[in-house]
């Protein structure tokens, strides 16, 4: 077994943000703009993806969204390093055209997916979720997909289908980061078939109502907002339906870190840190003033226990973690 130093863990304060967020405000003008083009990013430049508002009870939270800037410069997406700036510093290499998304396994209808044929599956919803990171930062970000189910349903599951496995794109020659032994590529994740199937797990292609950027999954990622961050998979390039239980790539790393289940639970720490409470990104303004922002208390299932929590009735979540 070995120990995975996740660079913006509680215990390593101060975290890289502070850091981040104080080198930026160093840097001025041109210099700024041409090291860190992405740390002042609007909204604006990527083709639109209209979307209507979502119906799905629990998919439109109340709390201010996290702008956009930092949505798209604050990231993990370790094909791209593991920096919390590398992604949208490097995620440029990504070709999102010609994309396509295979769907295997156990089911009557496989298939390959174009991404442009996959986009128009279902109709597009807006979906404004929190997203809480596993090293205690969380942001509110309004997302465009649909539900994941609506793509399974079309697959004509059989009955060893009891888990689906996601696969994300592992490609040296677009991305940096899977030239480095931090996680054995490529990255993956699953879910149970009850969760996979929960209307709220969205089969996500924008967010602010434009397709994805890069650093952000693109052209198609996961959202399951009452699980961990890492339960999200970016960039998918296939959709497997299995017997057994997938082994995921933080699994893999780090078995008594990083369980299958991941779900956001303030009661259960994590052998390194605590999980009661999270920082809100964007809170406390830059620099220093964000060292003394309030953390917020962390709620069970990430706030989502009234829609997802009988998915987990008797399950002992402490031994499920
Ligand atoms: N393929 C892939 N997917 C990934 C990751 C990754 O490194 N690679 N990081 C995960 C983690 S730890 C988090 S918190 C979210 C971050 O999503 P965001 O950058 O859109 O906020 O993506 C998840 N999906
Ligand atoms: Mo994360």
């Amino acid at each position: 077994m070995h120990l995975i130093q996740r660079p913006d863990e509680p215990a390593s304060e101060i975290t890289p943000r502070e850091v981040y967020e104080s080198r930026r405000r160093l840097l001025t003008g041109a210099a700024a703009l041409a090291l860190m083009p992405q740390a002042f990013a609007q909204s604006g430049k990527l083709p639109k993806l209209p979307a209507v508002k979502s119906a799905v009870p629990g998919a439109q939270t109340m709390e201010k969204p996290t702008s956009y800037s930092d949505v798209t410069s604050y990231n993990n997406f370790y094909e791209f390093g593991t920096d919390k700036a590398d992604p949208a510093e490097n995620a440029h290499t990504l070709r999102t055209r010609p994309w396509t998304v295979s769907v295997e396994g156990e089911c009557a209808k496989p298939g390959k997916y174009d991404i442009d044929a996959l986009l128009k599956l279902a109709p597009m919803e807006e979906r404004i979720y929190r997203l809480r990171c596993v090293e205690g930062w969380s942001m509110v970000i309004p997302w465009e997909g649909y539900s994941l189910a609506e793509l399974i349903k079309r697959a004509e599951l059989n009955s060893r289908a009891k888990y689906v496995e996601f696969t994300s794109l592992a490609d040296k020659s677009q991305m940096p980061g899977v030239r480095a032994n931090v996680l054995d590529w490529p990255y993956i994740e699953g879910l149970r078939m009850d969760e996979a199937m929960h209307p709220l797990t969205l089969l996500t292609f924008g967010l602010y109502g434009e397709v994805l950027p890069n650093q952000n999954g693109a052209p198609v990622r996961l959202t399951v907002p009452w699980k961990y961050g890492f339960k999200s998979a970016k960039s998918i390039v296939k959709i497997r339906f299995v017997e057994k239980q997938p082994m995921s790539s933080w699994t893999k790393a780090a078995q008594q870190e990083y369980g299958f289940f991941s779900n956001v639970n303030p009661n259960v720490d994590h052998p390194r840190w605590s999980q009661a409470t999270e920082r809100r990104i964007g809170e406390g303004g830059g620099g220093l003033s964000a060292l003394f922002a309030k953390r917020r208390a962390t709620l069970m299932f990430n706030g989502y226990e009234p829609q997802v929590g009988q998915l987990y009735a008797g399950m002992d979540l402490k031994k499920n973690y």
